[in-house]
């Protein structure tokens, strides 16, 4: 990673981050968030909230793996399961541009977190919408924010029509979806996100097209994603590293069991990934789960090395058959300028060594607060923010 800020630069080998694994002196990084919560957004959400130099602008919901009002309520809940209050949440479009809603309770559980159940949050969702909040935000702050969209990509197609400049104005921007010469995960041929919206991918990938290489989008694609497969022994050194009690999520306990850890963070990742552990064992993947999100959250702010190549991205909207299939020219035969940057290398080691550390401290000084608090139960100052 050449800036630590998301923008790799297009180098044909692992670039490391660009900084120490403490991460004190990491360079201070301001995101937007656009998500669909969502097992692996909320490891995302989470690993981003975990982090010193992070600051999150705000978080719009997208609808797709559950409806958008409740995308916004579980990234209420995590924020305050994490200590974290003023963070604003907005809704934006609760259906695609073009094609009927599909949601995917199936795959992230009846609320999207997995078996995890969520208390109602004490803070309201955002009166303005997610469109207002992008286009807004970024034009207050030109150059400096970064764009992490780890959801289908309505919102973002809607704030590109307002404001089609947005390009410019953004520091980066960084997307998990699609699939390059690689099988889909909804269809033969198709990526999740894409496939909720294809419509709304085109146009964002058409918007980006002719720009300079730096402010091309970073994709975060199925044939690297897939690759940061979290396994049993990943949740087991979370917990060890939050300095809580041993969480044992494993291949022959019953389905559905839910964790009896007493630390509320860890007890609901680990509800969280067990589902989707199981999820992905009914479909012959093993018993794992694919952390594509908190991949591309760690890319996004830096801290985990990949390789891109500079390619020219198009998606088909029309045909029954391939709907929401993406598409790759890395060779100029289209005669079209390059609109994306496609992740082609990452390191799933180095990437499960940066989350779980990185959680697994938060997660420890969240322990540590709550004992204080119940210490000294008057002292309402020991459940202040944690950063
Ligand atoms: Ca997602």
């Amino acid at each position: 990673m050449s800036d630590g800020a998301g923008t790799p630069d297009g180098g044909t080998s692992l670039d490391a981050p660009g900084e120490s694994a403490s991460g004190s002196a990491a360079t201070p990084v301001r995101l937007l968030l656009d998500v669909d919560t969502g097992i692996d957004d909320a490891f995302a959400l989470v690993y981003l909230l975990s982090r010193p130099e992070v600051a999150i602008e705000a978080i719009t919901c997208t609808a797709g793996n559950v409806g958008a009002r409740q995308v916004a309520l579980n990234n209420l809940a995590l924020l305050e399961l994490c200590g974290r209050t003023g963070v604003e949440v907005a809704i934006g479009a609760e259906v695609p541009l073009q094609i009927p809603l599909v949601t995917t309770e199936e795959t992230h559980g009846p609320q999207g977190i997995g078996h995890a159940v969520l208390p109602e949050p004490a803070q309201a969702i955002s009166a303005r919408h997610a469109v207002d909040v992008w286009v807004d935000q970024v034009r207050a702050h030109p150059g400096e924010i970064t764009g992490l969209i780890t959801g289908p990509l309505t919102n973002f197609a809607l704030a590109l029509r307002r404001e089609p400049d947005l390009p410019r104005l953004l520091k980066g921007l960084v997307i998990m979806g699609g699939c390059f010469y690689y099988q889909g995960n909804t269809t033969p041929t198709a990526e999740w996100n894409v496939s909720v919206d294809p419509h709304a991918a085109k146009e964002v990938f058409q918007a980006y097209q002719g720009l300079p290489e730096e402010q091309l989008p970073v994709v975060c694609a199925l044939e690297t994603t897939e690759r940061i497969e979290m396994r049993p022994g990943h949740v087991a050194r979370l917990a060890e590293l939050a300095g809580a009690q041993p969480e044992l999520v494993l291949p022959d306990q019953p389905e559905g069991l839910r964790s009896t850890s007493d630390h509320p963070l860890i007890a609901c990742l680990s509800d969280a990934v067990r589902f989707y552990m199981e999820f992905h064992r009914l479909y012959d993947q093993g018993y794992v789960a694919h952390m594509h999100d908190a991949f591309a959250a760690a890319v996004a702010v830096g801290r985990t090395p990949i390789a891109t190549r500079t390619g020219t991205v198009d998606v088909e909207t029309t045909s029954p058959l391939l709907i929401g299939t993406t598409v790759v020219d890395y060779r100029g035969i289209w005669g079209k300028p390059a609109n994306a940057r496609i992740v082609t290398e990452n390191s799933p080691e180095d990437c499960f060594d940066e989350l779980l550390t990185s959680i697994g401290a938060l997660a420890r000084r969240l322990g540590a607060q709550a004992l204080r608090a119940a210490a000294n139960p008057g002292r309402m100052d020991d459940c202040a923010e944690v950063t």
